[in-house]
């Protein structure tokens, strides 16, 4: 259809379909309602002040109809959605993952080699790419049209979306959620490129000595996280960073939290949240206000990396 942007990601073909299905019916079932209301206004005009109005009842079969048929196809395409958004919201193990951050009014791009882009993502076709978001001031929200791709960015949280493009070009990228006065010249462009252009991308780096997982050993040993987490898979007064990312990690006081990017910020900046079990309290000094968000990301990026 012309009048959707053009499908450039794998979701393209099964989103469009959906959103297809319920703009048709919802015209066909708007006509068939405001049609039949207007006809019905005509048909059953009262001619003369001796018509009445005929006394009526109900129609159990036609109240049944009018309920059972809309709850049938409401529920077809709640679970139509659903695999849709549930093919969105599982993430490949093996994608290419960027740091964006939002801040007024720009997006910023940064590489797991620490090449940063502002206002441009480039990605390879063909292969799955995981955002990772985060606002520095207010929520705006990373919006591509062709790849039917949407995520809040949202300060003080990590959030994600993931895609894969199948053509290359030029395509948009909006934010579309107002935030503030240059809100609608918060643009940007993402360049799907052939695998070997992005490779040559990636290896005229300028900030090659700053990569986030740098930055973050850097950190790792100036703010003396190294003093108690190990890398080695000991652990110390804290748990070691060895293999701990992704996993699922017991709590004390009871429950469970896998340890992804907003556990680990929140354990970064506020430690007592959740402890995790077998560890001592108030060990860690607190980092709120100490670290900004591309510090902390350069620490996650820093435990992610041991493996
Ligand atoms: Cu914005």
């Amino acid at each position: 259809m012309k009048y959707m942007p053009l499908q450039a990601s794998t979701f393209g073909e099964d989103w469009d379909l959906v959103w297809n299905f319920v703009l048709w019916s919802s015209i066909i079932s708007c006509i068939i309602l405001i049609g039949g209301m207007i006809y019905f206004i005509f048909r059953y005009q009262r001619k003369t002040d001796k018509d009445k109005t005929a006394y009526i009842t109900h129609n159990t079969f036609a109240e049944f109809l009018w309920s059972f048929i809309p709850l049938v196809v409401f529920m077809g395409i709640a679970a139509w959605g659903w695999e849709v958004y549930k093919d969105m919201r599982t993430f490949p193990t093996d994608a290419l993952e960027v740091n964006v951050t939002a801040q007024k009014w720009a997006w910023n791009m940064t590489y797991s080699n620490g090449r940063t882009l502002t206002g441009k993502l480039v990605v390879p076709v063909g292969k799955p790419v995981t955002i990772l978001l985060t606002s520095k001031d207010v929520i705006h929200s990373f919006f591509i049209p062709s790849f039917r791709v949407k995520q809040d960015a949202v300060p003080g949280r990590r959030s994600k979306l993931w895609f894969q493009a199948t053509r290359e070009g030029n395509y948009h990228l909006f934010c579309t959620e107002y935030c503030g006065m240059n809100h609608s010249g918060m643009l940007g462009t993402v360049s799907v490129v052939a695998q070997a252009d992005f490779d040559a991308f990636m290896a005229e780096n300028p900030n090659a000595e700053v990569s986030p997982i740098e930055l973050g050993k850097q950190l790792y040993q100036q703010q003396a996280c190294i003093g108690c987490h190990t890398t080695d898979g000991k652990p110390l007064v804290g748990p070691s960073f060895q293999g701990i990312f992704g996993k699922s990690v017991k709590i004390k006081g009871g429950g469970t939290v896998t340890a992804d990017e907003n556990y680990i910020r929140e354990s970064i900046l506020n430690p007592a949240a959740k402890i995790v079990e077998g560890f001592p309290e108030n060990q860690m000094p607190v980092y709120q206000g100490a670290l900004n968000e591309d510090q902390i990301t350069a620490l996650i990026e820093f435990i992610k990396a041991q493996k």
